[in-house]
């Protein structure tokens, strides 16, 4: 897959079955991908490696079915275990280059940065894409940090070459602020594995992502 087009759909979406009322992620990723969801990122941080396995196979599956782009939080073995598309990293994980050696040239890396330094590290050592965050304050990901707030969104749409993605405390009421800051491609964790109905909810930013551009 090319880099430059991984990144090219308006959601991102992340599974956090702690905060999907009850359902599982396995239920999730199906709502997602029925809701016409393009990339999905596998993110569980407590499960054992054997269920994380399990689940992935399914959601590899699923993805197949409908085209759409896998992504696994942290681990480049189960990434590789899966065939998923892609690994998506964090700064205190393997160094870029050594994931890149393991995953070899097909597999996507995505970067979480948190500063344009950050940013343009990650695009020297060879990421395919960068997050972008925390943008706004967030419970989800323990340890997010303070904000970064939309300056640096700014920045890195406007200065880096590679796509980005913006994450972190971004729901259907500031979800045009962060449009307007110049990201087209938004992750929202907990207000779409949170919504009651997952496909409502991803019209509903579907709506108000178009009224940026009416
Ligand atoms: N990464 P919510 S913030 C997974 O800043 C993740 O890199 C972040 O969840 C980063 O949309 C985050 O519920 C969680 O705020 C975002």
């Amino acid at each position: 897959m090319k880099s430059e087009t991984c990144l090219n759909t308006d959601l991102y979406c992340i599974t956090a079955e702690k905060l999907s009322r009850g359902r599982s992620n396995i239920q999730v990723v199906r709502e997602m991908l029925a809701a016409g969801i393009r990339i999905i990122q596998y993110r569980e941080k407590e499960k054992s490696m054997m269920a994380r396995y399990q689940e992935c196979e399914e959601i590899r599956k699923l993805t197949r079915e409908y085209g759409a782009t896998f992504i696994i939080n942290d681990h480049v073995d189960l990434a590789l275990a899966v065939e998923a598309d892609g690994v998506h990293i964090g700064q205190e994980d393997l160094p870029i280059e050594v994931v890149r050696s393991l995953a070899g040239d097909e597999l996507l890396i995505g970067v979480s940065t948190h500063s344009p330094e950050e940013a343009e590290d990650a695009v020297r050592r060879g990421a395919d894409y960068i997050a972008i965050g925390p943008i706004f304050r967030t419970t989800t990901k323990e340890n997010a940090g303070e904000p970064v707030g939309l300056e640096y969104l700014e920045y890195v749409a406007k200065n880096v070459d590679i796509p980005l993605v913006a994450i972190g405390g971004i729901t259907e009421e500031n979800i045009l602020d962060v449009y307007r800051a110049g990201a087209r491609c938004i992750s929202l964790v907990s207000e779409i594995v949170g919504a009651e109905d997952i496909g409502a909810k991803i019209a509903s930013l579907r709506r108000k992502l178009g009224m940026a551009t009416e």
